[in-house]
């Protein structure tokens, strides 16, 4: 009895609970399906990233001898979707059973609950084993509590996994180190060079068909230096931990000019298609510091990233899905602005994070919270609008890990289930972490008038126009309490400023996709 064994995108782990307990005769269907590849308009380099490395642990796959069979995107008969290519396959094969991981998005796992009525076999779905927390797990945590908050969750997970603790003690003594890591950069730290991949032949053919065929995707693909096999992924780990990681800390949530990856690790796109596991990756971090080649304050910092918020966010999509992508708790729903897809603007800040995702298909995190997140939410851009944005354009981006990131932590359009408060900062925020301010044609110290830096009016916009919904926010209380001392001709000057820049030229939006940058 033939089974298939389905293998996606993301799924990319020979240790993947889909490919458990092989028989002889199975077979791993893997597919390069048109549709995944434009449901959103991706990035050209996240494209390229996923069948680069699909078509890699296929032929890793061969190598131990399995039998694999792979739908090209460029093969004729391919249909372009999963569902009509699993029943190609089945008729294919004669398969009379079906077994799949749990995929990384709501709208797969639904098309997967309607095959075993449309193939007439038995689908099985297993768990993905390659997070460290069971989602069963979570929901236990999470059962009866209004509102989940990472902090605790985070001690918990340090609890269970035993990393950086000392008995039943965090090492160091505290949890959390994060008061450390909050250093501008000043400009005699230099961040490392990064370790270059080359292209092989497989890439070199996925890179030519995708600057074909998706060439009006935004993005371009001439830095594309992606891990794209488990071999490069580990030599990118052991890269980040050697030359970045024990600055890591200090430098988190810092951003500069031509600087694109600061000391971060890169690591995302690699761990969310499973190249790597994550619980490797924090022992590798955890070693380094037990050697003393790393401190406290950047191991732990990067820890928590992983086991705290990568498990956290995963946690809530699948507890609070499909309802969670449908609040909107802000009102919000302007359109998304021209410069997302790289148009004009003379915001430095953006310009330099979108022309860095561009480039590489990836901004840090501050970018993406601090910069086009802040701005989103200051101006009142409609989440869906925002989170297609978030999911084409960053290399590491699948639903399960974008949609709470955006929604809830850069949007606060859950109403405040994932975070505490709104991540709502004017420009002061990003004069002090990053040089953009000085090359920019606003003045980021004027709150209103023709040079005023646009997020400093926006933000005391937001403040007023939500005064009432924050007033009873702990965590927002000195900030509602400033905004309620503006006398009435300020506010009134804060309220038309904003509306002249949201409905003017400066945040057009009329198209969608690539503009030269
Ligand atoms: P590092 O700074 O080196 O962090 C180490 C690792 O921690 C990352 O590789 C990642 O696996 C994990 N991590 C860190 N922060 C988070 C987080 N908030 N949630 C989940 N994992 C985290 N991350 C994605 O992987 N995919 C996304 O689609 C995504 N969308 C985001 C959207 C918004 C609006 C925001 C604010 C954050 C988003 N993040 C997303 C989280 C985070 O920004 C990225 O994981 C990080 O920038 C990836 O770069 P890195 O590997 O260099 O990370
Ligand atoms: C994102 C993506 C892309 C661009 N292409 C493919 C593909 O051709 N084949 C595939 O199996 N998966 C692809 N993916 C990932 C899926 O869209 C989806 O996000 C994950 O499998 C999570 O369910
Ligand atoms: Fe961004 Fe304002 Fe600074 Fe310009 S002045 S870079 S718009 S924060």
């Amino acid at each position: 009895m033939t089974t298939l064994r389905l293998v996606l995108g993301d799924q990319l782990s020979h240790s993947i609970s889909a490919l458990a307990d092989m028989d002889g005769d199975d077979i791993v269907v893997m597919i390069e399906a048109a549709e995944e590849t434009t449901y959103v308009r991706h990035h050209k380099q996240k494209i390229a990233l996923i069948l680069c490395a699909m078509r890699h642990f296929a032929n890793e796959l061969r190598e131990r001898g399995v039998s694999v069979d792979y739908v090209k995107l460029d093969d004729p008969l391919n249909t372009g979707a999963f569902t009509s290519e699993v029943q190609r396959a089945i008729v294919r094969h004669g398969a009379r059973r079906l077994i799949v991981t749990h995929p990384g998005e709501w709208r797969v796992l639904e098309m997967m609950k309607q095959w075993p009525a449309l193939f007439g076999i038995p689908v099985e779905i297993r768990d993905d084993t390659r997070f460290v927390s069971p989602l069963s797990w979570f929901r236990l945590w999470a059962g009866g509590r209004k509102s989940l908050r990472m902090e605790y969750f985070y001690r918990e997970m340090r609890r269970r996994t035993r990393l950086l603790m000392d008995g039943d003690e965090p090492a160091g003594g505290q949890w959390n180190f994060d008061v450390e890591n909050r250093k501008a950069m000043p400009s005699s730290v230099r961040p490392p060079k990064r370790r270059t991949f080359t292209a092989d032949a497989i890439t070199a053919d996925v890179t030519a068909l995708v600057s074909e065929r998706f060439a009006d995707h935004f993005g371009t693909l001439e830095f594309f230096n992606w891990p794209v096999t488990r071999a490069q992924a580990l030599e990118a780990l052991l890269d980040f931990v050697q030359h970045a990681l024990p600055q890591f800390g200090d430098y988190q949530d810092a951003m500069r000019r031509g600087d694109d990856f600061g000391f971060h690790s890169l690591l995302s796109p690699a761990i969310n298609i499973g190249l790597l596991d994550p619980l490797e990756v924090c022992l590798a971090a955890q070693a380094a510091w037990r050697n003393g080649d790393a401190p406290l304050n950047a191991v732990e910092g990067f820890i928590r990233q992983i086991i705290g918020w990568r498990e956290y966010v995963r946690g809530v999509y699948w507890l609070k899905m499909p309802d969670y992508e449908k609040s909107n708790s802000l009102d919000a729903h302007r359109k998304l602005p021209d410069f997302y897809w790289g148009a004009e603007t003379g915001m430095r800040c953006m310009r330099e994070t979108v022309s860095a995702i561009s480039r590489n298909a990836y901004a840090h995190h501050i970018q993406r919270l601090m910069v086009t997140g802040n701005f989103a939410l200051l101006a009142g851009l409609e989440p869906a609008q925002v989170e297609e944005w978030y999911l084409a354009v960053f290399a590491d981006a699948f639903d399960w890990v974008e949609l709470p990131n955006t929604h809830g932590m850069a949007l606060f359009a859950d109403g405040g289930y994932l975070a505490s408060k709104p991540y709502a900062a004017s420009g002061a925020y990003i004069n002090r972490m990053s040089d953009y301010c000085g090359s920019c044609q606003y003045d980021v110290k004027k709150r209103t008038g023709e040079t005023a830096c646009p997020f400093n009016f926006l933000y005391w916009h937001f403040l007023l126009a939500h005064e009432k919904r924050f007033a009873a926010n702990p965590r927002m209380a000195l900030a509602i309490k400033n905004a309620a001392r503006l006398d009435p001709a300020e506010r009134r000057l804060i309220a038309q400023q904003a509306m002249a820049f949201l409905d003017g030229p400066a945040t057009a939006s009329n198209t969608q996709g690539e503009l030269p940058l």
